[in-house]
């Protein structure tokens, strides 16, 4: 087994609950490493990208609605790199199901998750499902100055006065 990277993100709904203390206490059962953490507004074109392949479903307007606040009136999320062997499957089984009422009710999303009227699944918080998903997500949500180790290949730009690191 290898250490790979995943990306948390605590929901609009996890925020406006007061659920972050709980969130991270529960994560920290993973033993896994925070190795990236911030606050993000999140606006149609981040939501879009991070979703993209939910752009066609029937739910898609509103968990649109939901990841950029306008569900909550709380457009700021949380994202969070965790790091450590097999972190991907750890996190996603201290999450939960997608679907909350099918989630385990110790898990986060069994625990605080609910399913509103309109039948999108609000889940309290976002977490990576594969290597390649995890590196496509870290790398929209953090830049690789960010991020407290090398995790992904970057390199400088050379625009005068301003260098920046980015992705490669
Ligand atoms: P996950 O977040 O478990 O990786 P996903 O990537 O398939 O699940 O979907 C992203 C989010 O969209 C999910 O956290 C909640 C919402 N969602 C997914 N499937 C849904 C469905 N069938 N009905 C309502 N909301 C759904
Ligand atoms: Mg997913």
């Amino acid at each position: 087994m290898s250490n790979e990277a995943t990306l948390v993100i605590i929901k609009p709904d996890g925020l406006k609950k007061s659920l972050t203390g709980n969130i991270l206490s529960r994560l920290s059962e993973s033993k896994l490493k925070i190795i990236g953490a911030k606050m993000v507004k999140v606006d149609i074109e981040l939501a879009n990208k991070h979703y993209h392949h939910l752009q066609k479903e029937p739910f898609y307007p509103e968990l649109a609605k939901y990841i950029t606040g306008q569900l909550h009136g709380e457009n700021r999320v949380m994202p969070l790199v965790y790091w450590g062997e097999d972190a991907i499957k750890k996190v996603r089984a201290i999450a939960g199901a997608t679907n909350p009422e099918q989630a385990e009710p110790i898990s986060i999303r069994g625990a605080y998750g609910r399913i509103l009227t309109t039948g999108l699944f609000e889940n309290v918080i976002h977490a990576s499902s594969s290597v390649e998903e995890a590196e496509r997500e870290i790398k929209l949500w953090f830049g690789p100055g960010e991020i407290v180790c090398k995790l992904y290949p970057s390199k400088k730009t050379s625009e005068e006065n301003d260098s920046k690191e980015i992705w490669v």
